[in-house]
């Protein structure tokens, strides 16, 4: 069930040509609320930890400029880095985000993804080549290593080998990427975790590939990243993030690469553990992404849009999670 979901593959004239007679309601300005407070703290640890943890070893984001995101559903604003503008549909449509009708381009939720309020906060530019249900590497998955290979509802499945492939082909005619102005963010390990638990793979194949393309990206001027560990524990993350971690420290030795690390897993915890405090009153608002039945009154107050996927809400409490853990875990 976990994303897949709104990829999409059409280009405009495809809508067009499937059925979509309807204009698309361009909105041109939102009044939108946060009822939704940040209640947690990050849990600040040492960068030379074994184990993953919550720090800042030197990441400006005052002097971010320019945001390169690689990731999956949860950082996807829908467009897989080339697809041209489309509308954002917003509250208080309750189809906003879900794969209804024609509306395949969308966002997995009813409004801004975290990194597009994270570039909204700091005025910088956003050039996002996150894709629904990827991967770190197709390879290393049983369900994903035969060749082409596609996600639960028929879109080709992607990953982080594949969007840092395309970004080196054409991010630098897309963004000025002067290496202490840009801040390259990374999101991957949810959609791993459901493909290893559907027929197994090997966690080394994606510790290695997620390695090297930190590697790669570095050795193309990246100085700046900041990385989110997933919002569940699970042993094999667990195993597979502290191993990353320890990657990154090579890396950092090495090359003096700045990393900010942030733990979901932390703000989910907290969420999960006392929704209403926090002013939540539903757990997921719609049944699926594919229909508005169901819909719950105020998405507002649902901690996920679809399942697994957050609501606007609570993608906005990620960005202020993630700055505050990036600016105290100094
Ligand atoms: C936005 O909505 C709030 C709450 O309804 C209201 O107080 C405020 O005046 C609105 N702002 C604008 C610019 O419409
Ligand atoms: C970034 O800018 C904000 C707002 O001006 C300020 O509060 C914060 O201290 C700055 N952080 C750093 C690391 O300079
Ligand atoms: C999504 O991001 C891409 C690449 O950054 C951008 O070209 C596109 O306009 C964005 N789409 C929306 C709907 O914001
Ligand atoms: C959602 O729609 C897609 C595309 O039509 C389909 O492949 C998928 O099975 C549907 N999922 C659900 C949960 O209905
Ligand atoms: C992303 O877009 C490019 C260019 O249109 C296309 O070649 C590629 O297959 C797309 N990737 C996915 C995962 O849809
Ligand atoms: C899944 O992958 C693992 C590791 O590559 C392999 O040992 C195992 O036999 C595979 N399982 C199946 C059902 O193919
Ligand atoms: C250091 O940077 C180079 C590129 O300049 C890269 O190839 C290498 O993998 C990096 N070292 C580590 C440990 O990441
Ligand atoms: C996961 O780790 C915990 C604590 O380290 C351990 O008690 C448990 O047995 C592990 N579970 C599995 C399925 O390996
Ligand atoms: C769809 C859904 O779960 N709706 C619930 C949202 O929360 C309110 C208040 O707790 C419930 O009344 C709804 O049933």
């Amino acid at each position: 069930m976990l994303f897949s979901s709104l990829l999409f593959l059409a280009a405009p004239a495809a809508i067009a040509a499937s059925g979509h007679t309807e204009p698309f309601q361009f909105i041109t300005a939102v009044n939108r609320t946060q009822p939704i407070k940040l209640k947690a703290s990050p849990v600040c640890g040492e960068f030379s930890s074994q184990s993953f943890t919550e720090v800042n070893t030197g990441v400006n984001l005052n002097a971010t400029k320019t945001i390169i995101a690689l990731g999956d559903s949860w950082t996807s604003n829908g467009s897989n880095g080339t697809i041209p503008f489309a509308p954002i549909v917003f509250p208080p449509n309750p189809s906003a985000g879900a794969r209804a009708g024609n509306n395949f381009r969308a966002r997995a939720s009813n409004g801004y993804v975290w990194v597009e309020d994270l570039a909204n906060t700091l005025g910088a530019k956003l050039i996002d080549y996150s894709v629904g249900g990827a991967v770190v590497d197709l390879s290393a998955w049983n369900t994903t290593n035969k060749g082409v290979t596609f996600t639960s509802d028929n879109l080709l499945r992607t990953d982080f080998v594949a969007e840092t492939s395309l970004f080196l082909q054409q991010g630098h005619l897309l963004a000025d990427l002067n290496p202490d102005t840009t801040l390259y963010t990374v999101q991957f390990g949810i959609s791993d975790w459901t493909q290893y638990s559907i027929a197994g793979g090997d966690w080394n194949i994606a510790t290695d590939s997620f390695l090297r393309q930190i590697s790669i990206l570095q050795a193309n001027g990246a100085k700046n990243f900041l990385i989110h560990w997933v919002y569940f524990q699970e042993n094999v993350t667990t195993t597979f993030q502290d191993a990353v971690h320890q990657g990154l420290q090579a890396a950092h030795a090495a090359n003096g690469t700045n990393f900010a690390t942030v733990n979901l897993a932390n703000l989910f915890t907290a969420i999960q553990s006392d929704p209403a405090e926090w002013g939540y009153t539903n757990n997921t608002c719609l049944a699926s992404q594919n229909f508005t039945d169901f819909g719950c009154n105020d998405p507002d107050r649902s901690i996920f849009y679809i399942p697994s996927h957050p609501s606007a809400t609570t993608h906005e409490i990620i960005n202020q999670y993630t700055i505050l853990t990036m600016e105290s875990c100094v």
